[in-house]
């Protein structure tokens, strides 16, 4: 037991090893996630350390995701990995060589990158950016420049993601969600029945520099090669995948809700640049209005995802559930309906001592309080939770994930995950958006 309101803090050290951080994973022109085990730029990743830097180094946050950007493909698709050539350090896999999509006409010259997204989260940092920058006339010119990638990128998401005009776009890998081993992947995972001939031969590198015991199974594992060995056997071409029946196709909760938080903050983006907003509030409405109508589980007071390729629900209870708040698609009404089970032991309850928000519900058989994704506490889902909240006046809930951040980061350091009883870190040590995202929070 512990009481974390007891505690003497210097907050300002904690500041400075956060930022001393960013600085190590610095690699000129962009931030790895942490040493070793992620060596590369990650896509999502990329966009919280921009939210990170504008508290005090707006031209990295720039650089940043400049050199994202610099990975995008001509279908507008902003890859999940921009490689980093020269790392001689790391042998993370699946590297550029297994990706394929070097020779493709619509991959880039310059830089290799991967075949697969992540969750849109950019639009939403370029206007944070915008908003809190200390050289505003700068920031307009980064965002003018930006702009059109932006755009590009969320067109390709509707036009080639959502076949059917729901206002719901799909993703087809697990590593597309950003969550990468959460349950609610297991059913349709479990569904891929394979041989070993159609599983090419790879190495495993993630679990050398980890816990195995905290990472994905190698029978996910299996899967998560097998379908990129999929896409790239079809060029990346979006048709032909979902015309070969691509099984893994999911719509989910988290993605369709950046991207609808994303696509009104581009709106804003957009007006602040004297150009028609109103294409992308359009866009963002019917998202917002899909999700409710579609996602919304009104047994559990929460949302779900979908399995794109019957519309069914996918019964599990995620934090990401709740992340709707983000992107104020939930009316007041259903967000008190949503509040009444996040503070509950399922997640975390106000004055029961709790760190911060698991990223699972606690009750669920398959819980654990270590494994990657499946429960443990990550900062990036508590950062927009917070954030989500604040739009709906829940302060005291905040100050809890506040303060127990706080606590968290002290206790343990900047880890990439936590478990929720003890606060003992977990995977990535140094863990680059853990420390961004703490600059903003304290901010
Ligand atoms: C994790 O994902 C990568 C694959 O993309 C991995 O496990 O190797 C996830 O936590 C993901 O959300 C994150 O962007 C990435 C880098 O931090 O690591």
């Amino acid at each position: 037991s512990f009481d974390i309101f007891e505690r003497q803090i210097d907050i300002k050290s904690l500041i400075n090893e956060a930022k001393r951080i960013l600085d190590q994973n610095w690699m000129n022109g962009f931030t790895r996630p942490a040493r070793k085990m992620y060596p590369h730029q990650w896509s999502w990743d990329s966009a919280f350390m921009a939210i990170g830097y504008a508290t005090y180094r707006q031209e990295r946050a720039e650089e940043e995701l400049q050199r994202l950007f610099s990975g995008q493909w001509s279908n507008g698709m902003v890859p999940h990995i921009i490689f980093n050539d020269n790392d001689k350090e790391s042998d993370y896999f699946p590297g550029s060589d297994f990706w394929q999509t070097e020779h493709l006409s619509q991959s880039p010259n310059t830089v290799s990158t991967s075949g697969i997204c992540q969750p849109p989260i950019h639009a939403t940092a370029i206007r944070h950016l915008l908003e809190t920058a200390h050289d505003r006339r700068q920031a307009q010119s980064f965002a003018k420049d930006v702009f059109p990638s932006l755009k590009a990128w969320h067109s390709f998401l509707y036009r080639e993601r959502d076949p059917n005009d729901e206002g719901l776009v799909y993703i087809r890998h697990p590593w597309s969600s950003g969550q990468d081993n959460s349950p609610n992947w297991d059913h349709i995972l479990q569904q891929i029945n394979l041989s070993q001939e159609q599983i090419p031969s790879y190495e495993r590198t993630d679990n050398k520099h980890n816990d195995s015991s905290e990472r994905p199974s190698n029978r996910s594992y299996d899967r998560y090669i097998y379908l990129v060995d999929f896409f790239r056997k079809r060029g990346y071409n979006e048709d032909k995948i979902r015309r070969d029946g691509c099984p893994f196709l999911v719509q989910d909760v988290l993605f369709n809700t950046l991207l609808c938080r994303a696509g009104r903050d581009l709106a804003q983006i957009a007006e602040w640049l004297g150009k028609d907003p109103s294409p992308f509030y359009k866009q963002a409405k019917k998202t917002a209005k899909s999700i409710n109508k579609n996602m919304w589980d009104k047994n559990h007071n929460i949302y779900v995802d979908l399995d794109w390729r019957n519309g069914e629900k996918i019964d599990v209870y995620m934090l990401s559930g709740f992340l709707p708040l983000f992107a104020n698609v939930p009316s007041p009404a259903r967000s008190e309906q949503m509040f009444s089970y996040l503070n509950t032991q399922s997640f975390c309850q106000l004055k029961k001592n709790c760190l911060a928000v698991p990223s699972y519900d606690r009750q669920q058989p398959k819980y654990s309080d270590q494994k990657y994704w499946r429960g443990p506490i990550w900062i990036n889902l508590n950062w927009l939770l917070y954030k989500g909240l604040a739009q709906y006046g829940h302060r005291e809930y905040d100050k809890l994930i506040k303060q127990t951040i706080i606590y968290l980061v002290q206790k343990s350091g900047f880890h990439e995950f936590y478990n929720p009883k003890t606060g003992e870190g977990y995977g990535a040590e140094k863990f680059s958006w853990t420390a961004a995202l703490f600059l903003d929070i304290l901010n």
